[in-house]
């Protein structure tokens, strides 16, 4: 399998000016009728240059150029290429293609959905697989399409671009064209032919431009559109208050269907699974509408970063990506709480980032190489490269960034643009020298950040050591130092920020952040005129991707825990002290002690609990442990079974400890009233749900009944789903009657009952690995249904560390049976689950545990009929 790399780009010989297609659209076979007109590309050295198309698994009718129908030796059709030999200049180059529909269900291409709308796919190469056409991103061009289908069954006919015209067909067809004024590569691509019913919302863009904004949906999905609709248009606002962003085109479209795309930003029709947007309060939970808010404003954000602007080629995925997160991360922040969104941000990266890093398929943002583009969308081109856009923020403050990004987006309308590019715009805008900062996007690894500290109280300084050392990837010997903002402050016994000045500057000392240019291998920071010991308060609003190594006293970070006016750092100061008692723990078990409660880490742990100056949401934050697979981060060899006891043990302590205000605060906040969605009552039902995760841990009959009431009573889905969830985490019999009731109630409701697989298969036990494969392979799973397939996938393989990794080895069989049955029918999902799922870091688990791993990914790799993006991720695993 060929291997594209980074330096063997060049431009292509070619230019697509305009495209045109005609669709005649039939659920087995549709016929593609293309007419593109060809340019030489005269900047580079393509003269008499054959013209090579992709074009993958279609039946070729005929090619003709300037209307002349070519012979059969004008051209060759080989390995997925069709070369067009002795072509002029300037030409209309007419193609003629069949496409197989019946029984794609791959999500690549011209797909069949669920329920039997035709839809298009064609992020990363699936393009080719629709048309013959140079299927590459710098490729852009003006699009005409034009649908034909049956009237009756494909009432709707929608692809990118305005509506144009329409009309009645013979045989009870009828046909609709679509035109897209602006230039796009074939990546961005669609089309959706369906009976769905829309509704519509018209949005005055800030110059005073009507856009008519519809969804369009299922019967059945239609009516819980309203929320997304509010989405969308609060991130169209949004994008133009903040970025100067607005929208270009006459109509914005989203298409929902069953066994859709997940969420793709096409130009101007955005299509998505129910499961990325469909946001109503009968079946959608709390963080299920948030992640729909921030996906639904995601895609509609890559309308600048990705469409308008898109990329030169798949190396540069995460100037759209990384971008259009940080922009989907900011939106979350603004109609949200900035704290709980970096958070939840760091935590993400902690456990997906920072263990890519520690795999066989760790790379830099800009990849060298590839075999399979679809494996380039990764943590760290998305989220490692939103990160580097937040560091870029940090060192200009926010509105200056908005406008760096404003103006890149301005210059770069309408072209395919690269990392350089942006960057090379920030520093224009800036002034700034991004030389050194360049290597975050080109180097791989996780930057581990030691830090020490020394007070010397007769001087009044306090001095800051630090060191930065990259961890070794695959292929890359040498690492340079990174150019890592780091966010501090000193705070004094009473919590407060003191007022500190740097050694070498002059003025009033103030109080509050200061973000260091940590840039040297190592470094040493002085602060002057600091009259008592501070506790450091580091890294504060996650200011840099890094791990950070320092070894504060457990007094210091209770001072953290109770204190600290950051709230990411108040909350790391607490992740690290229960990583810490945790790990106390599961050494004294590795020795056969018992482990013992922490008294001082158990008082400061809850302190936010009764923290009024927080926001029921930031308290919920706060209370949460590092999860099992967090902790074994900090292990050399991951002591699976350790950590899941001491883990369970600590969190036994925190909650009888903490049993009178759990209960108060379980009582308090939320369970009565009408199901209200507003951000504080949101807030309060996180609260009210991890407080009731520590008391049903309890074990108290009591406290299993609560839980047991909540799923029986509740009126809302976010309390009904959680207390599922919790009572399938444990071994009671409340659990059985929870799981009838909630699947009887929620029986004809696919996304509702999404969640009961979810809740089943988030158990940390070790017979959940059974369980999962018991309804997976039940004659009511459909592995064609995404959003079904997906919630299980993600849940068990992709969140539960200890589900899959118990001690039987079973979590692994299952994973690779199940993997080669999801690849037989979605191989995205596969490809998807296998390349996040961690597995790859088998080196990190006991020698038992590494053989059964190490078998999985062989019997998948062996398995007849995976894809190839399967069997790159097993090897890869494997080298
Ligand atoms: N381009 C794939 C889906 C997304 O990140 O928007
Ligand atoms: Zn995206």
């Amino acid at each position: 399998v060929p291997l594209v790399k980074r330096s063997d780009y060049s431009a292509p010989d070619y230019w697509f000016d305009h495209t045109n297609l005609e669709f005649d659209l039939d659920a087995v076979k549709t016929r593609v009728s293309s007419r593109i007109a060809v340019r030489r590309n005269e900047d580079v050295d393509s003269k008499g240059n054959p013209l090579v198309l992709n074009g993958e698994g279609l039946d070729l009718i005929s090619v003709a150029i300037d209307g002349r129908v070519l012979s059969g030796n004008a051209y060759i059709e080989s390995d997925g290429l069709l070369t067009i030999f002795d072509v002029p200049d300037m030409f209309t180059l007419e193609i003629v293609n069949d496409v197989t529909v019946e029984g794609n269900t791959s999500i690549m291409g011209l797909c069949a959905s669920y329920d039997g709308e035709i839809f298009s796919q064609c992020e990363a190469e699936a393009f080719r697989k629709i048309a013959y056409y140079q299927d590459r991103p710098d490729v852009l061009s003006r699009y005409t399409v034009t649908l034909r289908a049956d009237k009756a069954k494909y009432p709707i006919l929608l692809s990118n671009g305005n509506f144009f015209e329409a009309g009645d067909l013979e045989d009870g067809r009828h046909w609709a064209t679509w035109h897209d004024p602006f230039v796009k590569p074939c990546y961005i691509f669609a089309l959706l032919a369906g009976d769905l019913k829309r509704t519509t919302e018209t949005y005055r863009t800030i110059s005073g431009k009507d856009v008519e904004v519809s969804i369009y949906a299922s019967p059945e999905s239609i009516d819980m559109c309203s929320h997304s609709m509010d989405f969308l248009l609060k991130a169209m606002k949004w994008d133009e208050d903040v970025f100067g962003r607005e929208y270009d085109l006459d109509v914005y479209n989203v298409g929902i269907l069953n066994g859709g795309p997940g969420a793709m930003e096409n130009k101007g029709l955005n299509l998505f699974d129910p499961n990325w947007i469909v946001a109503d309060p009968t079946n959608t939970s709390d963080d299920e509408y948030e992640y729909r808010k921030k996906t639904t404003a995601h895609e509609y954000f890559h309308n600048w970063s990705g469409d308008k602007v898109t990329i030169r080629n798949w190396f540069q995925v995460s100037l759209k990506e990384g971008l259009t997160r940080f922009r989907d991360q900011l939106f979350l922040a603004d109609v949200t709480e900035f704290g709980s969104v970096r958070i939840n941000m760091c935590r993400h990266i902690r456990n997906n980032q920072f263990t890519e890093d520690d795999s066989p398929t760790a790379h830099p943002i800009i990849w060298d190489a590839y075999i399979e583009p679809r494996n380039l969308f990764t943590n760290t081109v998305y989220d490692k490269g939103q990160e580097c856009m937040f560091m870029l923020m940090w060192m200009v403050g926010r509105p200056r960034f908005c406008e760096v990004v404003a103006a890149f987006f301005d210059r770069y309308d309408g072209t395919a643009a690269t990392i350089e590019e942006f960057l090379g715009c920030y520093e224009e805008e800036s002034g700034i020298d991004l030389s050194q900062f360049r290597r975050w996007f080109y180097q791989a690894g996780t930057t581990e950040v030691s830090i020490a500290t020394e007070y010397d109280e007769a001087a009044g300084e306090f001095h800051i050591d630090l060191a930065q050392e990259t961890t070794q990837t695959p292929g890359e010997r040498t690492k340079q130092p990174l150019h890592i903002p780091l966010a501090v402050a000193l705070l004094d016994h009473r919590g407060q920020e003191m007022p500190a000045r740097l050694a070498g500057e002059n003025g009033v000392p103030q109080p509050g952040t200061r973000v260091i240019d940590f840039t040297e291998r190592r470094q040493r920071v002085t602060f002057i005129g600091v009259n008592e010991r501070p506790v450091l308060s580091r890294h504060r609003y996650f200011s840099a991707p890094v791990r950070i190594k320092d070894d504060p006293q457990d007094a210091d970070l209770a001072h953290l825990v109770r204190y600290d006016q950051d709230i990411f750092a108040r909350w790391d100061a607490g992740q690290s002290y229960a990583a810490r008692v945790i790990l106390r723990d599961v050494a004294r078990l590795a020795e056969g002690q018992t482990p013992a409660v922490d008294d001082a880490f158990v008082a400061a742990f809850l302190s936010p609990l009764d923290d009024q100056r927080l926001s029921p949401r930031l308290r919920a934050d706060l209370l949460g442990l590092p999860d099992e697979r967090t902790i074994g981060e900090w292990m050399d060899v991951f002591d699976v079974d350790g950590v899941h006891e001491a883990w369970a043990f600590t969190a036994q302590a925190v909650a009888r400890k903490g049993a009178d205000l759990l209960l108060k605060a379980y009582e308090q906040n939320g369970g009565t009233g009408p199901y209200d969605l507003a951000p504080e009552t949101v807030g309060k039902r996180k609260l009210r749900n991890v407080a009731l995760d520590y008391l049903v841990r309890l074990g108290e009959p009591d406290m299993l009944d609560l839980a047991l009431r909540q799923v029986k009573d509740s009126r809302n889905i976010t309390e009904q789903y959680v207390a599922l969830k919790i009572l399938c985490a444990t071994g009671s019999e409340q659990k059985a009657e929870a799981i009838e009731i909630y699947r009887d109630r929620w029986k004809h409701d696919q996304l509702a009952t999404d969640k009961w697989y979810r809740a089943q298969a988030a158990a940390a036990r070790s017979d959940t690995a059974a369980r999962v494969e018991e309804l997976m392979s039940a004659d009511d799973f459909n592995l064609k249904l995404f959003s079904r397939c997906f919630s299980i996938c993600e849940q068990f393989f992709y969140f539960n560390h200890y589900g899959v990794h118990e001690p039987t080895g079973e979590g692994y069989r299952v994973y690779a049976e199940q993997m080669i049955r999801v690849d037989h029918v979605v191989p995205l999902l596969s490809n998807w689950t296998v390349s996040r799922s961690g597995f790859s870091r088998w080196r990190r688990y006991d020698p038992r545990r590494q053989e059964l791993i190490k078998l999985a990914f062989r019997t998948m790799r062996d398995a007849e009929g995976v894809s190839k993006g399967l069997i790159e991720l097993c090897d890869k695993a494997l080298a």
